[in-house]
């Protein structure tokens, strides 16, 4: 008897979620999602989160060779936002019932995905403008439709995300525009940086259509809105002008715009280095791990002193906010679920004990007056 009636619960949740992604509606945490639903989004976001921390080190090593201090100052915000990325992305991934610490311990590990891109050297200055051009380029494109993704808390991440790599990528292009307009070593310089990133920001977005096992359940519950072919297509239509403009030759003789297909020709893409890069033996993946592993023993001291501080207040045993999270990952769903509430008088509880929240917020005093 309880079987049946847990068994016709689920095909009720099952119903009401399909319904809601059908609408175009958001999911959240506390709602119930299937649990291949669940893993999907647990390990894109978790993949995307890696891949902003990780892709904070091509770029940093060259926060002390900056050619200026306004160009350092630029190259530090941008790295910073990049961490910043980072942890909206684990945030988000921590409502779906992972830990931070546990996120972190498979990348450390060597277990976790992170971007393909980051695991190749950037040897001149040259390399910033072409990170910032093709490789934020890249994530831009990938990511704005990402801003629509059926799991709230991802694509409203993605939201401030977009806007800053859109900073990003401008940035990235300002600085190849500068030596384009420079020495002729200097437009040489620029112009090796695009030959060696041109292929690998192509892979960013991923294998082939018919060789993405992800892409299809993906798209059918509206996590991904376009294959990686047809974002790949987009990306190459968005810097084909701007290559102009800046001077630069995309590296692909074949790359043609067909107007009856309308599609982009190009040349095939290096498969084969993809898959070497994704088996670790990229360039760059040893070195990228190692000091990723390194800045993580070398933060075990603000960790502990972040628990003792935190158990202080509380009164709690000290271990790490993330660890008790993760105590009980399933808690926030199991809360959802155990709800008797009917789906949409929960949603809108919940709405309402928001906007309490939120007056109460502003009911705050104000703050003193800057004594400046
Ligand atoms: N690198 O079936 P699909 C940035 C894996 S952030 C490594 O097509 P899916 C900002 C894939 O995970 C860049 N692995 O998979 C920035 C899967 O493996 P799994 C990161 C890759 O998920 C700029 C397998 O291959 N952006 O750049 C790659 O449907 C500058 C089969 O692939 C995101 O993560 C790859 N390139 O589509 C930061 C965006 N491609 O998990 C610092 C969000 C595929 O089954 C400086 N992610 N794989 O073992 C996505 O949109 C998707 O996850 C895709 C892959 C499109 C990356």
């Amino acid at each position: 008897m309880t079987t049946m009636i847990r068994e016709t619960a689920e095909v009720d949740e099952q119903i009401f979620f399909d319904a809601l992604i059908d609408a175009d509606e958001r999911i959240e945490p506390r709602d119930w999602m299937p649990e291949a639903y669940r893993r999907t989004l647990v390990r894109q976001i978790s993949q995307h989160a890696h891949s902003e921390i990780i892709g904070m080190q091509p770029e940093g090593d060259w926060i002390t060779r900056a050619p200026s201090l306004k160009r350092k100052a630029i190259l530090m915000a941008k790295v910073q936002d990049e961490a910043g990325h980072g942890l909206y992305l684990y945030s988000a991934a921590q409502t779906l019932g992972i830990g931070r610490d546990e996120m972190t311990r498979q990348l450390i590990a060597g277990e976790a995905k992170y971007s393909s891109i980051f695991n190749y050297p950037t040897p001149t200055w040259a390399d910033m403008g072409a990170i910032g051009w093709l490789v934020d380029g890249a994530a831009i494109c990938n990511q704005v439709p990402l801003c629509r993704c059926s799991y709230g808390p991802y694509g409203r991440a993605m939201v401030r995300v977009c806007k800053e790599e859109s900073f990003h990528q401008r940035q990235g292009f300002e600085i190849l525009l500068t030596l384009m307009r420079g020495s002729a070593a200097q437009r040489e310089m620029a112009q090796d940086a695009v030959d060696r990133w041109y292929w690998p920001s192509l892979m960013m977005f991923g294998p082939p259509d018919d060789a993405s096992p992800n892409s299809a359940r993906s798209m059918a519950w509206k996590i991904k809105r376009f294959s990686n072919d047809d974002l790949r297509q987009r990306f190459i239509g968005m810097i084909v002008p701007q290559a102009e403009i800046l001077g630069v030759t995309l590296p692909d003789p074949a790359l043609e715009w067909d107007a009856a297909a309308g599609r982009w020709q190009m040349s095939p893409i290096d498969w084969d280095e993809f898959h070497e890069v994704l088996a670790g033996r990229g360039q760059m993946n040893a070195e990228r791990l190692r000091r990723r592993r390194e800045a993580h023993e070398e933060g075990a001291w603000v960790r502990e002193a972040a628990a003792a501080y935190a158990a202080s207040r509380t009164g709690a045993p000290s271990r790490s906010s993330s660890e008790a999270r993760s105590a009980d990952p399933r808690s926030l769903s199991g809360a959802r679920s155990a709800d008797p509430r009917s789906l949409s008088e929960a949603r809108s509880a919940d709405s309402r004990s928001l906007s309490e929240a939120r007056s109460a917020e502003t009911k705050r005093p104000d703050p003193p007056e800057d004594p400046r």
